[in-house]
């Protein structure tokens, strides 16, 4: 997956930090300034309220930095923040029970997950923000896996500038091998993390980094995340079957990787299970360019070829593709189709 799609766009409304006007305009009760808020990382969000790990207290406390409770200034309006954003807190934040902290600036993200509830839904929700690599967890068994999760995954991850890799849980319950030779052809690391798995690979891949967690539900983030941060606590459910969907985990949370030299080890962010990974922000001239099999291929189709296949290209390339290349062509064309209809209709 060397050849990412490039432009990325951060077109997240975010409050700029403003050049110092002291003197050019005074600082009134009306209209403050904030040159006092203090930065840190949200680590939670629940119903209007955001927990906060600031800079100063990780300085200070390490590992045992709090998260303070924060609500959103009015002055925001409804700015999306999410977990994993940097953000300009004032107000009490001292973290003592009951006090409240306001958020009045938001950062430019570094990186953003997006997801559409599917390939045509105008309304894009952000999963996870400034998370520099993307943990797809797939079980091998129960649920069954799906490639095509997988490969929408990868899609996100680079157009929102993630690092993916993909990590395989329950490999006590099927042989892994086979899922994992369906991404063979892309240069994407696979990682076994099941509970029988040393989990050598996939700390060396998360520390010192900000890692998110997004697989299915019943796939086992939590209990991956559990592992891997000792003290995290997170609840553990049982597999309810696509579609029927009681959910364990129901929030994202940040949570802290445990350090062994004292430095920042980074951060580990368990996602809830989501159903569908709808792509209906990505510009489909991209998607080809992400998957080393078909960008080969590509280069081999008649000039201007969309890769819908027959009647449309009855010499794409694609259609000379054999075992997973082939069934990710499949799925790539009914991605692009379904995006260019979408595409269409709206101009
Ligand atoms: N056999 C086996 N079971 C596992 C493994 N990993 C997790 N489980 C089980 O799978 C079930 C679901 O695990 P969770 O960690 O709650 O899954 P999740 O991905 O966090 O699910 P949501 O929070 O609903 O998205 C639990 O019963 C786990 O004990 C594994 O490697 N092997
Ligand atoms: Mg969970
Ligand atoms: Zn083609």
């Amino acid at each position: 997956m060397a050849k990412r799609g490039g432009g990325y766009s951060y077109d997240e409304s975010y409050v700029k930090v403003r050049p110092n006007r002291r003197g050019t305009r005074p600082r009134t009760k009306d209209r403050p300034a904030h040159d006092d808020a203090i930065f840190g990382m949200v680590t939670t969000k629940d119903r209007g309220r955001w927990g906060v790990v600031l800079d100063r207290d990780v300085e200070i406390l390490g590992d045992k930095a709090p998260a303070i409770v924060c609500m959103r200034a009015r002055e925001l309006g409804r700015t999306a923040i999410e977990v994993g954003d940097r953000v300009g807190v004032v107000g009490d934040t001292t973290a003592r029970p009951g006090t409240l902290a306001r958020i009045v600036k938001l950062a430019k993200r570094q990186s953003v997950l997006r997801r559409t509830a599917d390939d045509t839904d105008p309304y894009e929700r952000i999963v996870v923000a400034n998370a520099d690599r993307l943990l797809i967890v797939s079980a091998v068994a129960d649920p069954p896996p799906r490639a095509g999760f997988v490969e929408r995954s990868l899609i996100a991850a680079f157009v929102g500038n993630l690092q993916p890799v993909i990590a395989l849980t329950k490999s006590d319950l099927a042989d892994p091998s086979e899922f994992a030779q369906e991404f063979a052809a892309l240069d994407v690391p696979v990682v076994l993390c099941g509970v029988d798995d040393d989990l050598a690979a996939v700390q060396k891949v998360v520390h010192g980094h900000i890692t998110a967690l997004i697989g299915h539900s019943g796939v086992g983030k939590s209990t991956l995340v559990n592992r891997l941060v000792p003290n995290a606590d997170r609840a553990v459910g049982v597999v309810s079957g696509v579609g029927k969907g009681r959910h364990t985990s129901t929030q994202s949370v940040a949570l802290r990787l445990p350090s062994t030299d004292g430095k920042p080890a980074g951060w580990i962010i368990d996602t809830p299970g989501i159903r569908s990974f709808g792509l209906a922000h990505v510009d489909a001239e991209q998607i080809v360019g992400l998957f080393e099999d078909l960008a080969a291929a590509a280069e081999k189709c008649p000039r201007g070829c969309s890769h819908l296949g027959p009647p449309a290209d009855p010499e794409c390339a694609f259609d000379e593709l054999t075992g997973a290349s082939w069934r990710r062509a499949q799925a790539v064309r009914s991605l692009l189709e379904a995006l260019r209809s979408k595409q269409d209709w709206e101009f």
